[in-house]
């Protein structure tokens, strides 16, 4: 594999998930038109000051600009892209949730049962997992990123990395266990190989951890403003360096299985009475709802945490 193969919004989802899946990145292109991405840039801007874009540290160096915080600071971003159709369609079917968000049919419960131990008590066992068992019971941004590359003296590289980098120092000793992070990449401007397309290796999600990739097997994310490419938590890659005077402007965003904690503190970011304005979609994509079991609040509606109901155990 020397490329990232293309797909369109025509394209069939379950052709680009077997794609994704044996090369570990696929690109959709022109998945929203590029008015979509200039609003969304539009609304950054007006929202975030310049001194707030700006960066420094090894990953973003000087120069740079990054935005945290996205799904409040665009709401067009959350809206329409975030929540994208297609792309959850495709995270769906990643990430295998009992919820999905596409709007499929919901998968059926992981199966456990209680069984009788005498004198009248139970205890709850779980049967041995199906591959087609649910992976999660939703899932929610992990972090929602502007990252726009700027040429310069100084642009160079990002270091090629996996996302799933954040987690593995603490569970690097577990069997492998099913994709649990998808990221996705919305070009809010050109991307192309000047002005630093984000490099990918594909395949390299199926390589053992120690092997290093070689400059030729690393391509680049060429793709027209409006489009996507995502890749898979174990997918090798990075910036690219820019040696034009363009901003390569990408709007980030990783999805990630509702049990492990979200990289970027959305509840910081996209406070309450941010978040009321939000679709019930995008609130729950954010993170505000709960599974029978894990994020719940006493009281507040487990699909919906800003509005009274029942979501807890208690
Ligand atoms: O901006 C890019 O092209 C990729 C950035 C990235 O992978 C990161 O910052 O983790
Ligand atoms: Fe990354």
């Amino acid at each position: 594999m020397k490329y990232l193969t293309s797909f369109t919004e025509k394209d069939s989802t379950e052709d680009i998930v077997k794609t994704l899946k044996s090369d570990g990145g696929v690109i959709i292109e022109r998945l929203v038109p590029e008015e979509v991405m200039d609003e969304a840039y539009q609304e950054v801007q007006s929202n975030v000051s310049q001194a707030q874009q700006s960066s420094s540290t090894s990953l973003w160096p000087e120069g740079n600009r990054t935005v945290g915080g996205l799904a409040a600071a665009s709401l067009t971003y959350t809206e329409k892209l975030v929540i994208h159709p297609k792309t959850l369609e495709i995270v769906d079917a990643m990430l295998m949730p009992i919820e999905p968000m596409s709007g499929g049919i919901p998968a059926t419960e992981a199966k456990s049962e209680v069984v009788e131990i005498g004198d009248g008590g139970t205890q709850v066992v779980f049967k041995a997992p199906l591959e087609t068992d649910p992976n999660c019971h939703h899932y929610n941004i992990g972090a929602a990123v502007m990252l726009e590359v700027r040429g310069g003296p100084n642009s160079k590289h990002q270091v090629l990395h996996r996302e799933n980098a954040i987690y593995q120092p603490f569970i690097e000793h577990l069997p492998a266990i099913r994709e649990f992070l998808v990221s996705a990449m919305w070009a809010g401007s050109d991307f192309t190989r000047d002005n630093g397309a984000t490099r990918v290796v594909p395949s390299s999600h199926r390589w053992p951890e120690d092997r290093i990739a070689q400059e030729n097997e690393v391509v680049q994310a060429e793709m027209p403003k409006g489009s996507l490419v995502m890749w898979l938590s174990r997918t090798l890659h990075g910036s690219a360096k820019s040696n034009t005077n363009q901003r390569r402007t990408g709007f980030f965003n990783s999805y990630l299985v509702d049990w492990i904690r979200q990289e970027e503190n959305q509840f910081i970011t996209v406070p309450p009475e941010i978040a009321e304005k939000l679709s019930d979609k995008a609130k729950k994509v954010v993170g505000y709802s709960a599974s029978p079991n894990l994020g719940w609040v006493k009281g507040r509606d487990k699909d919906n945490l800003l509005v009274e109901g029942r979501s807890s155990p208690l």
